[in-house]
């Protein structure tokens, strides 16, 4: 008998449906950094990894794996076949072409777009009751794609949409108030780039509203300037770029959350980039963020949020300019 038949007696074949299995399409920055937090966590039972670059892909599982015997136990899987990925929970993308320096996020669209053609109908053969969560920019656009690409309900194709843009607002008043982050509640809804829109009237510490506090914050008449906030954030992704080359730990940490408000049917209320038509008068079929509620079904309920005129004109404008960009894209 081999040595692992001597050692012990096999009742059964391993599980084949694992419960928590999570596959990330694209081991760069992104989905390394999300794989990494996913594993250190504990949130996931399986972890499949795909690429195109086989070498990198092998390189990557193999250094996931190495460090298994310090954490909870997680199956760490990969390949460049889709196969690997049968019947996970949630396949994040974040496969694909990033912004080099000075390059917007709409710049990617059409080298983006031809490698999810690729991408997608192979999740949904393998995965079709999967929930879709699409990181890859311009991430807006991309999820449209995929919504269609896919043919899966809105419910099961999402973005990350502005859920690092509200955590880096978050931080950034956190800063100004020295109070912690997830004390402080703010939102930055519509596109995940340029044209996204704070949300001033929504800004709170324990119900209190800094509107009420000091009026002209967020508007360019604040002599205190808490409008630069906003604008910091939408720099972020730039100026990160600019000093490091690329974006990963915030975005990591992101997609593991994510993950696990999944997972655990949590319930929680972040901005995902959703279907948007017939909210706060947007007419255009386009994917933009707005407050959701995310649960094992994916995006449960979209937040009907109060804003105010100059708010929703804004998330309009935004609504307008995606769907240019979509009436371009041929799929
Ligand atoms: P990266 O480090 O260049 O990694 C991209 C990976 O995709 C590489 O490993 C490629 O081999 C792989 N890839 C390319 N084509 C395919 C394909 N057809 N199938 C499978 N894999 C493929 O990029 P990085 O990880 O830095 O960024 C990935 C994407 O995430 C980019 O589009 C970024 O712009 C985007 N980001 C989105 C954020 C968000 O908040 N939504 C935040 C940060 C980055």
């Amino acid at each position: 008998a081999r040595l692992k038949e001597s050692l012990m007696l096999e009742l059964v074949a391993p599980q084949q449906h694992p419960s928590a299995k999570i596959s990330i399409v694209g081991v760069g920055q992104v989905g390394m950094a999300s794989a990494y937090s996913i594993m250190l966590q504990g949130v996931a039972s399986v972890i499949a990894l795909v690429d195109v670059n086989e070498d990198k892909l092998r390189g990557e599982m193999m250094d996931l794996q190495h460090g298994q015997s310090f954490r909870q136990s997680v199956t760490v899987i990969a390949s460049t076949d889709y196969s690997v990925t049968q019947n996970s929970k949630v396949c994040v993308i974040t496969a694909g072409a990033r912004q080099r320096e000075g390059e917007t996020r709409i710049d990617l669209v059409h080298r983006n777009v031809e490698i999810f053609k690729h991408i997608i109908p192979n999740l949904v053969k393998y995965n079709p009751d999967a929930i879709l969560v699409v990181v890859s920019n311009p991430v807006d656009i991309l999820t449209y794609v995929t919504w269609k690409l896919s043919g899966f309900p809105k419910n099961r194709v999402f973005g990350s949409g502005t859920m690092l843009d509200s955590s880096r607002f978050r931080f950034l008043i956190s800063q100004k108030l020295d109070i912690a982050p997830q004390s402080c509640h703010a939102y930055i809804i519509g596109e995940h780039g340029d044209t996204s829109v704070a949300v001033w009237s929504g800004v709170n510490v324990a119900g209190t509203h800094l509107l009420d506090v000091s009026p002209l914050a967020g508007t360019e008449e604040d002599p205190e300037h808490w409008e630069q906030i906003h604008r910091d954030v939408v720099n972020s992704a730039y100026e990160i770029i600019r000093l490091k080359g690329y974006t990963s730990w915030a975005i990591g940490v992101m997609v593991c959350t994510l993950c696990h408000t999944i997972l655990k049917n949590e319930r929680k209320v972040y901005t995902m980039s959703t279907v948007v038509k017939g909210l706060h008068g947007i007419d255009e079929d386009v994917f933009l963020s707005l407050p959701c509620v995310v649960s094992e079904n994916g995006i449960n309920n979209i937040l009907r949020q109060q804003l105010n005129a100059d708010e929703t004109k804004r998330l309009q404008e935004s609504a307008k300019s995606i769907a240019e960009v979509i009436s371009s894209l041929r799929l």
